[in-house]
């Protein structure tokens, strides 16, 4: 009697299997490039199987390569077939249509409404932190002086978790993981870097975050490089 098993059940039972071409996304460096950590880290842990193209930044703001597959010249951006996808949000917008089995969003409608207020307000807002505190995952935890608008967008992002945390009762900011723990994903890694909450709600999430299997395989590849971006070197 034959041994081997129904290709099936070979498969992990998470992974989505795309009868054409996998689809290609195209990332910046792994250490910095903090807008393709979000779709990349909500792909890896739903199992959905993509071919990574990984352009390293040539310059402070990225590579006139981008150009090539880009329409803004920027990473990430999402390949499917006939279809280019950009902008990080739209990206796993598109994911959660294309993969409806993966829960990407949270089912009830009102935790929806509130997990897609939480996404816009990552992807518009935090300004001040984004541009002070750039992710840098190899980074030693060390402060570094921050002016108010940091101290404000920190504020935010203590009350927003905790919020969203209690709630929902965790781990994850509605429960299960969603898109907007991939949206925040790099204010994880930008607390603990430059030391800039002490918030217990914090603390616990960001040990939620970095305990994901997709976390530490995009961390470990970005210990793995060696481009250093002086720009984002704060
Ligand atoms: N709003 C865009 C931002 C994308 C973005 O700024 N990506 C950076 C890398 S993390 C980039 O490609 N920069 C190149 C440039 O600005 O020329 C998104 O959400 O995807």
């Amino acid at each position: 009697m034959s041994t081997s098993q129904p290709r099936e059940t070979l498969v992990a039972p998470n992974v989505t299997r795309i009868p054409n071409a996998l689809m290609k996304l195209y990332i910046g460096n792994k250490n910095y490039s903090s807008w393709s950590f979000r779709p990349w880290i909500a792909m890896s842990h739903f199992g959905v199987e993509f071919e990574e193209i990984l352009i390293p930044f040539n310059d402070d703001a990225g590579n006139p390569e981008f150009r090539e597959f880009s329409p803004t010249g920027k990473v990430p951006t999402l390949v499917d077939g006939d279809l280019t996808v950009w902008e990080s949000l739209a990206i796993l917008e598109y994911l959660a249509d294309r993969f409806p089995e993966n829960v990407f969003w949270p089912q009830d409608i009102k935790s929806r409404a509130l997990a897609r207020a939480a996404a816009h307000e990552m992807h518009g807002g935090f300004s001040s932190l984004r541009s002070e505190c750039p992710m840098n995952i190899r980074r030693t935890i060390r402060a570094i002086p921050v002016s108010d608008g940091v101290r404000r967008d920190v504020e935010r992002v203590e009350a927003l978790w905790s919020d969203c945390l209690e709630r929902s009762g965790g781990p994850f900011l509605f429960g299960d993981f969603s898109i907007a723990d991939a949206m925040f994903a790099p204010v994880v890694n930008r607390l603990e870097i430059y030391d800039l909450s002490g918030h217990s709600a914090v603390a616990a999430y960001s040990e939620t975050m970095k305990g994901l299997d997709a976390w530490k395989r995009w961390e470990k590849a970005a210990r793995e490089e060696s481009w250093i971006v002086p720009a984002d070197e704060a």
